[in-house]
């Protein structure tokens, strides 16, 4: 297992659509296991591929508690549903680390992914588990969460984060 360095934006990589995955390989789950590592070091919730510079389409998820943890690792996911009904959440971006945001997002989703041992299965999500695969989706197709405010919104983040890069 090994730790990855997280991107921050403004890197171009996190604008980049992610490939899918042809084949699922020892390669494939070695840097699935290192993203769920990064994303339980950092602490996160959630981490996608382009996220530690690979653009192929791999996104690792854990909504659990300490006690009951509940790890996702998701080969080539997609949303085959989307509920008409939205909800207001607070999300984060490990990319965009000291801004939180209130993101309107459809409230529940399927999905249909590869497993790790290459089977396709589909899964039901809402809650910040919704929220957060939506959000790590969004990352494979080079979208950010501040895409989904206001302009106004968007570009006072905007702002503060290149004045933070320029250091
Ligand atoms: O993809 C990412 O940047 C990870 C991001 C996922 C996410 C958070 C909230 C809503 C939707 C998606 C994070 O994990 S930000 C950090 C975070 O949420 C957290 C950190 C420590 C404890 C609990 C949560
Ligand atoms: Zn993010």
């Amino acid at each position: 297992m090994a730790l990855l360095p997280i991107i921050h934006v403004p890197d171009d990589v996190l604008r980049k659509t992610a490939q899918p995955v042809q084949e699922v390989t020892a390669a494939t789950r070695q840097l699935l296991d290192d993203m769920a590592e990064t994303m339980y070091d950092a602490p996160g919730i959630g981490l996608a591929a382009n996220q530690i510079g690979a653009l192929e389409r791999l996104i690792v998820m854990d909504c659990g508690s300490d006690e009951a943890p509940e790890l996702w690792q998701m080969i080539n996911p997609e949303i085959i549903w989307e509920s008409e009904e939205t909800t207001k959440l607070e999300e984060g971006c490990l990319s965009i680390p000291g801004h939180n945001a209130e993101v309107v997002r459809p409230s529940v989703v399927r999905a249909r992914y590869i497993d790790i041992d290459g089977k396709t299965q589909e899964m039901e999500a809402d809650g910040l588990l919704s929220a957060c695969i939506q959000h790590e989706i969004d990352h494979l197709n080079g979208v950010l969460f501040i895409d989904h405010l206001s302009r106004l919104k968007k570009g006072m983040i905007w702002k503060r984060v290149l004045k933070s890069a320029r250091g």
